[in-house]
């Protein structure tokens, strides 16, 4: 079943590896036809190339928008070679077969990530190519179609046999789709955060393979990362430095650490979040990234190790030398001093990712989960509560220092699988109750750890005495709230909205406690 190719139309954006490529086709005496761009590179390499246009009889035209969408070029790709009727077509108007179709779209993608203007994104909407992909992986009884340069390697390989098999061209049409697939979807979601279109809107999902990972959440099941063409900065634009590849929960769970320090403003402060299982087992903020790291280190010690520290200011060597003091699966951070690179170079297991910047958590999208059989789409959680948004509900009124703790919790409940309860003591977590089906429960744990805490750290009393506390909803009976009192909390921030708003409230009039309102609830799930 190989079909042997004669002719092959190249057009690429994405340049690289096109001479080799052009070589070898060339030395199998395959016929070269490409469009302006593409047959000029070759050309430079000496490679002997017909332009598309004496194919088209047509000039190229429209700044390159006309310059394949013709039928000598779609009839050369579609017609079935063994069609009677299909080939009284071909012969009539002179059409040539062609067997090989090498393309690669306008980046598009890349255009959007490097803050392309409206018109620039517009004009790199590619229209040509993916209308010969479609047309080629259609008739992939016939026709190769390639559309990644890793993918050239594989090609040349099968024409080494005398042909492409047809399996292989079955795969190169299942990853052709994905491409345009991916692609089209790439400029649906750019219609939709440029013209602010809400989730509920039609628009089409998909990705780019960037990397297939070794497993899964479990070595049983396998694994990819796709990027979806936004460019927003955070773990899928970073950098890795060192250390082994990057898992899938390694991944997850940078996704959550850099997203939840990205909450705390450099220019207000150092921050540091540490996470484990998606979770954070220690936030702190700090004069300096070694102060937060050490704080946040010490809300929950045993949790931190072989946890993932994120971090909203480049690394220093300090802060490098005291992360290196236990094991740590990944580091993210804004970028990272050459002092600090090199204390790390000596961890071998150890992986530092950098980035350009910190995710933007103001900026809107959209978040996803599935379902069977669907796919729950959302307006990813970019709800901000500041000191203006709150009200104070209680006899007793916060401090202006429990506010500040009472909104640094705040900021950290939100990124807390529900049922979340985190008690906040100077800019520190210092207990985190997580993912609980009961409200009650979080606190108890959250307290729990605290004390556990104040033993190894040999403190008098846990760090809770005189907390901030937060829950990321409403405190539907009194008892999770007297739970925190009992704690030693004696400031309180959440959403509020309980039919038994009243009783709850009264309670924490009667415990002494200062509780404000947000308004707005964090649920994550
Ligand atoms: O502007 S287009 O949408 N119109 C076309 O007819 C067309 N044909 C191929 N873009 C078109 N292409 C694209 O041109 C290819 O997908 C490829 O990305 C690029 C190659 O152009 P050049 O060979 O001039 O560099």
């Amino acid at each position: 079943d190989l079909v042997p190719v004669k002719r092959a139309l190249l057009s690429v954006s994405d340049k690289s590896g096109l001479i080799e490529l052009g070589q070898a086709l060339a030395a199998k005496g395959v016929d070269l036809v490409s469009t302006g761009g593409t047959a000029k590179a070759l050309r430079e390499a000496g490679l002997a190339v017909r332009d598309v246009a004496e194919l088209t009889g047509f000039p190229e035209m429209m700044d390159g928008r006309v310059k394949t969408l013709h039928p000598m070029v779609h009839g050369g790709l579609l017609a079935l070679r063994d069609d009677a009727g299909h080939k009284a077509s071909m012969d009539e108007h002179g059409i040539l077969p062609i067997d090989l179709l090498v393309v690669n779209l306008y980046p598009f993608e890349a255009t959007v990530a490097k803050g392309g203007d409206y018109d620039d994104c517009v004009e790199n909407i590619d229209i040509g190519g993916p209308a010969m992909l479609r047309a080629a992986a259609k008739n992939h009884a016939y026709v190769t179609v390639i559309t990644d340069p890793e993918d050239y390697a594989p090609l040349l390989d099968q024409l080494e046999q005398g042909g492409t098999t047809a399996r292989f061209r079955q795969e190169c049409a299942a990853n052709t789709y994905a491409r345009t697939a991916a692609y089209d979807a790439a400029v649906s979601a750019w219609f939709a955060r440029t013209l602010e279109i809400a989730a509920p809107r039609r628009r089409a999902f998909a990705g780019t393979l960037a990397q297939t990972l070794r497993y899964g959440e479990n070595p049983h099941q396998t694994a990819a990362f796709y990027t979806d063409g936004s460019g927003r900065q955070g773990v899928a634009t970073a950098v890795q430095h060192q250390g082994k590849e990057l898992s899938y929960n390694n991944i997850n769970d940078t996704d959550a650490a850099f997203e939840l320090v990205a909450e705390f403003d450099p220019a207000d402060s150092a921050a540091c979040a540490i996470i484990k299982h998606a979770n954070p087992c220690g936030v702190a903020r700090g004069k300096t990234l070694l102060e937060a790291y050490k704080a946040a280190f010490d809300c929950d010690r045993t949790s931190a190790f072989g946890g993932i520290v994120a971090l909203n200011k480049p690394l220093d060597a300090e802060t490098a030398q005291e992360i290196t003091g236990i094991f740590t699966e990944v580091v993210i951070a804004p970028g990272a001093s050459d002092e600090a690179k090199a204390i790390f170079a000596a961890k071998k297991n150890l992986r530092l990712l950098t980035t350009d910047g910190l995710p933007d958590v103001k900026a809107g999208g959209l978040t996803f989960r599935q379902v069977a059989g669907g796919l729950l789409v959302q307006d990813k959680d970019s709800g901000f509560i500041g000191m203006d948004d709150l009200k104070v509900v209680t006899k007793k009124a916060p401090t202006p220092e429990q506010m500040t703790d009472l909104l640094f919790a705040w900021k950290i409940a939100k990124h807390v699988k529900s049922n979340a309860i985190v008690y906040v003591k100077d800019g520190a977590t210092v207990g985190v109750g997580a993912g609980q089906m009961s409200r009650v429960d979080s606190a108890l744990i959250a307290a729990m750890k605290a004390e556990r805490m104040a033993e190894t750290l040999g403190l008098s009393q846990p760090l809770t005495i005189g907390s901030a506390v937060a829950s990321d909803a409403f405190f539907p009976f009194p008892d999770g709230l007297m739970e925190a009192a009992a704690a030693g909390a004696t400031c309180v921030i959440q959403p509020g909205g309980s039919m038994r708003d009243d009783e709850v409230i009264a309670a924490a009039d009667e415990a002494g406690l200062a509780m404000v309102f947000t308004g707005m609830r964090h649920f994550r799930h």
